[in-house]
């Protein structure tokens, strides 16, 4: 075991009881007056799996996206923004452990969740799957992908599940603390040197498809939508999260002088809709089954930490017994 705390074992008469229809009216009346599911409440199986794999993927993410920024920061131009990353890094793996606390809820244990990450079965966001080059990739990171994610995780914050819902009150905090030094280190490139200027602009044009496929495949494509929004886990489908985002962002983007790469990204005045070109649904596919550039780097990092790590969880569980030191 990873971590201590509620295993979420489901209640002894829940497998009988999946299908009955009174538990599950009951289920979806509450819901529907707006209260929170927690953990020992009856919830129907499809519930609970759907909610494992969103809140473990979504944790997931936050591990492995610390990864290209982690990177960064021997090499952050000078002492403020080396610490200011170094900050938002050590958030990002603790908003990875509330998450997992989360899953562990619905009775999945970390070290399945570990297992399942490292064997490839388990999801993470396709954002990370990506290789941070220059300075100005991690300051899009911060700007646009912290935005995004706040976007997504905002809206989720208002859903059904009660465990979830208060991890994500919580990330959301912090994490519009992250755009705010996202936004202040783009703003510096964008208003920088022609070099700099030049730096974030290919930066741009590298992370924009990347960025419109973060929130999940357009709404005709999506699987699981339909049934996560009737159980308000989800309460905006895809699409309108991605339109929330391009509303928000793109003048920002466009008031520094800056470009994206798309002829087609313009307002709708009349249906107040961002029109835009379609991103490789492809490539967004690729990416997230494990064909992405970064994809097998990511999780060989996170094999060796598995690795070395191990010993300090055992020692943890059994600070008696002796144990191999991995570097002796
Ligand atoms: N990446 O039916 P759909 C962060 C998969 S971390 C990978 O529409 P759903 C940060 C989806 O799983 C924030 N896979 O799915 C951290 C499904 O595949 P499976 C990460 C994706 O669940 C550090 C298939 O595509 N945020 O910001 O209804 C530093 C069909 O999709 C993605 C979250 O995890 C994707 N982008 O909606 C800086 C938020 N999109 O499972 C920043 C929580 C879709 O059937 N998750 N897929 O094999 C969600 O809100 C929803 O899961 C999504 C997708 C909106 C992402």
């Amino acid at each position: 075991m990873y971590g201590g705390g509620y295993t979420g074992e489901p209640e002894k008469n829940q497998p009988q009881a999946q299908d009955d229809p009174v538990l599950l009216a009951e289920f979806e009346a509450k819901i529907d007056r707006g209260e929170k599911i927690e953990p020992r409440d009856w919830m129907p199986a499809d519930y609970r799996k759907q909610l494992i794999r969103m809140i473990e993927q979504h944790a997931h993410s936050e591990i492995i996206g610390a990864l290209p920024e982690g990177t960064f920061i021997t090499r952050a131009p000078g002492f403020k923004r080396k610490m200011a990353l170094m900050a938002k890094v050590q958030d990002e793996i603790g908003h990875g452990q509330m998450l997992y606390s989360a899953a562990e809820t619905l009775g999945k244990t970390r070290e399945q969740m570990f297992n399942d990450l490292l064997s490839g079965k388990s999801k993470y966001s396709n954002v990370f799957n990506y290789p941070a080059i220059t300075w100005a990739d991690v300051t899009v990171i911060g700007f646009l992908i912290d935005a995004a994610a706040i976007v997504n995780q905002v809206i989720n914050s208002k859903g059904s599940y009660g465990p979830y819902c208060r991890a994500l009150e919580r990330i959301c905090y912090e994490e519009a603390f992250h755009l705010k030094q996202g936004h202040d280190a783009f703003v510096a490139l964008a208003a920088g040197s022609p070099m700099q200027r030049q730096m974030a602009q290919e930066s741009l044009n590298r992370w924009w498809e990347p960025i419109m496929h973060f929130f999940g495949p357009s709404d005709k494509m999506s699987v699981h939508s339909e049934r996560l929004m009737r159980w308000k886990v989800k309460l905006a489908s895809n699409d309108d999260m991605r339109q929330q985002f391009l509303n928000t962002y793109v003048p920002k983007i466009w008031e520094l002088g800056m470009t994206l790469p798309d002829p087609n990204l313009k307002k709708n005045a009349e249906t107040k809709q961002w029109e835009f070109t379609e991103p490789n649904w492809d490539t967004f596919f690729k990416v997230i089954n494990g064909d992405g550039p970064c994809n097998k780097e990511r999780l060989a990092v996170r094999k060796w930490a598995e690795e070395k790590g191990r010993w300090v969880r055992q020692a943890l569980i059994n600070p008696k017994e002796k144990y191999t030191l991995p570097y002796a």
